[in-house]
């Protein structure tokens, strides 16, 4: 292996560490490949391959843009958003993406009126870092150009995603929002359907006290002069597990929560009371939230309701279903005659009376529709009764089908209300999405999760390849050889039809003598020899993803179950009954096809087409991106952990994005910086009057340099030959400053 020309005795340096990824420190002796650094409290060894030159020159301040670092790698990265964060400068760019680093403290004058109008109309990169910059420029772009625009905002559980989304919102809405003649006005709608969504689709979990729990993709539409005229909401995968089955620490949504801090009369009507008497909401100890008042919140969200246009007899019946599903959720089953179930005791019945009262539906006919399952078997019907452990599974999949479509019915109504603009031909997208997940159990929700990850990798690598690409265009230079490695291979893995897993568990799931472990077997044949897919040792069915941002073992004994979407005929024909026309409208009459064929409908593949329709979407879009980063598991300020971080921002892409440069030119500088940086290597040029450019060629050629281009105004240079010129400009600096001294002494 050839040695490193810019790692010399006497360099600063990072070398890698186990406990803080990259500690900083000078060289001083080299053996063969190996390096000893001194550090402020130690010496270490490395090897030459894992040291990174340090630039000593960086600002004290750190850098708005990593695209200024003297050095585009990993420690300097790291090292840039440490030392900005530190003085609450959380947001940095790289190039046009946006890094926002999750302040966990508020920071109002960050987002205050006077913020935005500062914002308004300033081109991008003159101010500081900022969500309103990459709005601003989203709107210009639409406007000037006619063009939709999206906004893609990415990150872990907690890091900022909607928090970010609900600032550009504002901040569009600010930009195109004018005076409705009557009424409330399209912005306002727009920017009240984040409370009532998150009342519905957010809960407490171990990563963020308001976690979403479903992905969103809002589209603002603008007239001709640029002013909101529609907005559609697409929402993706609601968690419905969650309505019947909470972990300790966190919460079900916080519907049912601020359901049980209403007024007296509304829990009087609803007969709620405490949310420690209900199964659903008791199984994790913790029910309140730290400087949340859910009282507040309750009257909060009915005015959110009143905004977006939900009728006062719409949020009643919508009130009901929610404490419908804490009554049923208090429904217990025991052991009746033979194998039947019964429902338990007083108490139970008192709860399956609440239920049927609260869903207007007949007491004996909800009874039935959980205890017993009817089987049609050639023209003649069976009613079978389920063991209590059946009634119970009964029970759990009407409460998560009630809330589901519940759910489903909010977002169309928001959509229906504030109304779509036909004549629009320009949108801004904004998606707040879950980011990549990495469990110690991981079952469908994440392969989904994940799935739609890669999906926007593949995006993401090829909107920075692009734009890299653009600016070698615009300087006139020579692209053609740069080359990355996107994430296809995985994306075929998982979605490829026929032969991708989705098609492989679809399969499995319409044929009835399947399991899990089958499916898994299957798998494993199918992929043996794929490099993305692995068969862990010792598991049975387990099997393992070589995901771009790393590999995630899956659980597969859900899959099957997970995949398959239908509702319980017998819960489907009870509620289409409901004299609530409400509860009654949930549960539309299916079509006679749909009853008779026993075909399943797969979540699996009917996810992969809304995440294909999103593509379409975004890829007929200009887009920018936003990437959050969640500093520290405490969710407190001013913890920044390196490890930890330094995992999203390669999950996140953006030192995918930093490869991709790298691959290219990662270091762009004017000639006439250039000329200010090295003009000391060949004070022979600086003398001679030569155009900036020609100087330029002079002192590369002069320092043996290959590979490097000349643009219009700028010099683009490989990897690694901004840090060789810098170690030759220290020893030209070095030995000058001893031929100062030596002066110096002899002199004396
Ligand atoms: P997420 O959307 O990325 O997680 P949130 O946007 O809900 O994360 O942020 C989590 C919490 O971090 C918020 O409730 C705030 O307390 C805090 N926070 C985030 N951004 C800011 C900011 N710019 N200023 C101040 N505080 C902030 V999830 O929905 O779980 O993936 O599924
Ligand atoms: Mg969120």
């Amino acid at each position: 292996m050839e040695t490193r020309k810019d790692i010399a005795v006497g360099s600063h340096i990072w070398a890698a560490d186990p406990e803080l990824a990259f500690i900083d420190g000078i060289v001083v002796n080299i053996k063969g490949e190996e390096a000893e650094i001194q550090t402020s409290e130690k010496t270490v060894v490395a090897n030459l391959s894992k040291i990174y030159p340090k630039d000593v020159e960086n600002p004290a301040g750190g850098v708005d843009d990593m695209t200024k670092l003297s050095y585009l790698h990993e420690p300097a990265v790291l090292h840039n958003l440490a030392t900005r964060y530190e003085i609450n400068e959380i947001y940095t760019y790289t190039g046009n993406i946006l890094i926002a680093v999750n302040p966990f403290q508020g920071l109002p004058h960050l987002y205050d009126t006077y913020m935005m109008e500062k914002y308004k109309g300033v081109p991008f990169g003159e101010l500081g870092p900022h969500v309103f910059a990459v709005a601003d420029v989203a709107y210009r772009a639409m406007v000037n150009e006619g063009k939709s625009n999206s906004i893609l905002v990415s990150g872990e559980s907690g890091s900022g995603k909607t928090e970010t989304t609900k600032m550009l919102m504002r901040y569009l809405a600010c930009l195109g929002g004018y005076a409705a003649a009557e009424g409330n006005s399209v912005e306002q709608q727009v920017l009240e359907s984040n409370p009532v969504l998150e009342a519905f689709g957010n809960a407490k979990t171990v990563k963020n006290n308001n976690s979403s729990r479903f992905g969103k993709f809002v589209e603002i539409q603008f007239d001709k002069q640029g002013r909101i005229s529609g907005a559609a909401i697409r929402t993706y995968l609601l968690e419905r597990s969650r309505v019947c089955q909470i972990s300790e620490t966190e919460r079900n949504y916080h519907c049912f929560y601020l359901l049980c801090a209403a007024p007296p009369e509304e829990i009087e009507k609803y007969k709620l009371g405490n949310p420690k008497s209900f199964h659903y909401l008791n199984q994790s100890n913790c029910y309140e939230l730290v400087g949340v008042n859910d009282a507040n919140e309750y009257l909060a969200t009915r005015r959110a309701m009143d905004i977006v246009g939900i009728s006062k007899t719409e949020q009643d019946a919508i009130f009901r279903v929610v404490a419908a599903i804490l009554h049923l959720g208090n429904i217990d089953f025991a052991k009746g005659e033979e194998d039947s179930s019964v429902v338990k005791d007083d108490e139970s019945k008192f709860h399956l009376n609440m239920t049927a009262e609260l869903l207007m539906c007949d007491p004996q006919a909800l009874e039935d529709a959980l205890c017993k399952r009817v089987m049609i078997a050639a023209e003649e019907i069976i009613k079978r009764s389920l063991d209590p452990l059946g009634a119970t599974v009964r029970r759990d999949g009407l409460a998560k089908t009630l809330y589901s479509r519940l759910f489903d019915w909010l977002v169309d109504k928001i959509n229906v209300s504030i109304g779509q603009d036909p004549h629009s031909k320009s949108l801004i997208g904004v998606l707040d999405i879950y980011g990549f997940e990495s469990f110690k159990t991981n079952s469908f929700e994440q392969f989904c999760i994940n799935f739609t990850n890669e999906k926007l990798q593949q995006h993401f690598n090829q909107h920075v390849f692009k734009m890299e690409q653009n600016e070698y265009i615009e300087e006139e230079i020579d692209w053609s050889y740069i080359e990355f490695v996107d994430n296809q291979d995985i994306l075929d893995l998982i979605e490829k039809k026929p032969g991708g897993i989705i098609a492989l568990l679809d399969e499995a799931c319409m044929f009835p003598k399947s399991t899990h472990e089958t499916f898994s077997q299957k798998l494993y044949q199918t992929f043996k020899d794929h490099k993305r897919f692995i068969k862990p040792k010792l598991a049975r069915s387990d099997f393992t993803i070589v995901h771009y941002a790393g590999e995630v073992q899956y659980q597969s004994d859900q899959f099957l179950d997970k995949n398959k979407d239908y509702v319980v005929a017998e819960h489907q024909h009870l509620l289409s009954a409901s004299n609530c026309s409400f509860v009654a409208g949930l549960f539309p009459p299916l079509s006679e096809e749909t009853t008779k064929s026993s075909k399943f409908s797969s979540i699996g593949s009917r996810f992969k087409l809304q995440l294909q329709q999103l593509m379409d979407t975004l890829n007929s879009t200009e887009p920018h991106y936003i990437r959050c980063v969640k500093p520290n598991t405490v969710l407190k300020p001013a913890i920044f952990e390196n490890i930890n971080i330094m995992q999203q921002l390669r999950s996140g892409g953006v030192l995918e994005a930093i490869r991709i440069k790298c691959a290219g030119f990662p270091t762009h500088r004017t000639c006439i910086e250039f000329l200010g940086r090295f003009g000391i290597l060949a004070p022979e040029v600086m003398r001679g009057d030569y155009e900036e450019k020609v100087a330029c060629k002079w002192i590369l050629e002069k320092m043996d340099l290959r590979g490097y281009q000349i643009g219009k105004e700028k010099i683009f240079l490989r990897a690694g030959q901004m840090a060789d010129l810098d170690a030759r400009r220290a020893r030209v600096i070095d030995g000058s400053a001893k031929v100062i001294q030596y002066k110096i002494k002899s002199h004396v």
